[in-house]
């Protein structure tokens, strides 16, 4: 049976299975983080993971980076080759409260016996020239179907809120200027990346300082405002003392 991604019914079959199969495997990853995150914000004192979002990469978006990727679709490419060149079909995205966190959590994941992790590249401690930082894990899941057990890959990105909040900026302007952003916002949004990244920093060194102190009293805690410039210094101080956000206010004690 063929396998090419455009023509006949057969391949149609194969291309909703190819799809179905990285979703399948995006779902598996997706459930770990969440497991993780429950057990972090149920039975830990500190919870390192902000929200977990995955999304399955669109049929207009595969064939641009098909062809991105140098395959041409006249070749008929088959599905094996489109697998290896594109490995972000199905992509996974951690965010986290620190930088400490992400390698924390990506670290806990790869532990799991049935991850298999193919490859790792870490934009935080080398950003992209654009300023871009997150660290990408390529892991391979199992997943098993009613014909047998087939390793999929997922592309996992790990950040913090700060990397997330650039990122997110940066890809809709990217799309805005269909990507030939002027030379000054280029400039204006490296500047951001730096600026981000210093508070990641300063955030991580302060929650740091932070976890070194007894816990705040729930009274002090329930006083802080909740609106605030240093809403994010508030946030860090407020899971440490007593984990508002889960609805108990005790001192964590
Ligand atoms: P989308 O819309 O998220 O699906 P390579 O040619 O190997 O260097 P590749 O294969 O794109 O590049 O891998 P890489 O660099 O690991 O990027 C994979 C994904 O990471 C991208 O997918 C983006 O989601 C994200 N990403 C990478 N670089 C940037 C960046 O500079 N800015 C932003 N905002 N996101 C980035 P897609 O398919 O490009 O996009």
């Amino acid at each position: 049976m063929t396998t090419h991604p455009q023509s006949g019914a057969s391949s149609e079959e194969d291309f909703r299975r190819f799809m179905l199969e990285h979703r399948f495997g995006m779902d598996e990853v997706v459930t770990k983080l969440n497991i993780l995150r429950d057990e972090f914000l149920h039975l830990h004192d500190y919870n390192p993971i902000e929200s977990v979002t995955s999304r399955l990469k669109s049929p207009e978006s595969l064939l641009e980076k098909i062809q991105r990727k140098g395959l041409d679709l006249d070749d008929h490419p088959s599905f094996d080759e489109i697998r290896q060149r594109v490995v972000d079909v199905a992509g996974v995205r951690v965010v986290c409260s620190f930088t400490s966190d992400v390698y924390r959590v990506f670290d806990v994941l790869a532990h799991q016996p049935d991850i298999r992790i193919v490859e790792v590249r870490d934009y935080i401690i080398e950003p992209k020239p654009n300023g871009y930082r997150s660290l990408h894990a390529l892991v391979e899941v199992p997943v098993f179907l009613s014909e047998g057990t087939r390793p999929v890959g997922v592309e996992v990105q790990f950040r913090t809120v700060a990397m997330d909040f650039w990122a997110s900026l940066e890809h809709k302007i990217y799309y805005k200027y269909r990507r030939e952003v002027p030379a000054e916002l280029l400039a204006g949004l490296r500047d951001a990346a730096e600026t981000a990244y210093a508070l990641d920093s300063d955030m991580e060194r302060l929650h740091e300082e932070v976890r070194g102190l007894d816990p705040l009293p729930a009274d002090v805690v329930d006083g802080m405002p909740t609106e605030s410039p240093d809403a994010a210094l508030l946030a860090a101080l407020r899971r440490i003392g007593a984990q508002p956000d889960s609805g108990n206010s005790s001192t964590g004690s």
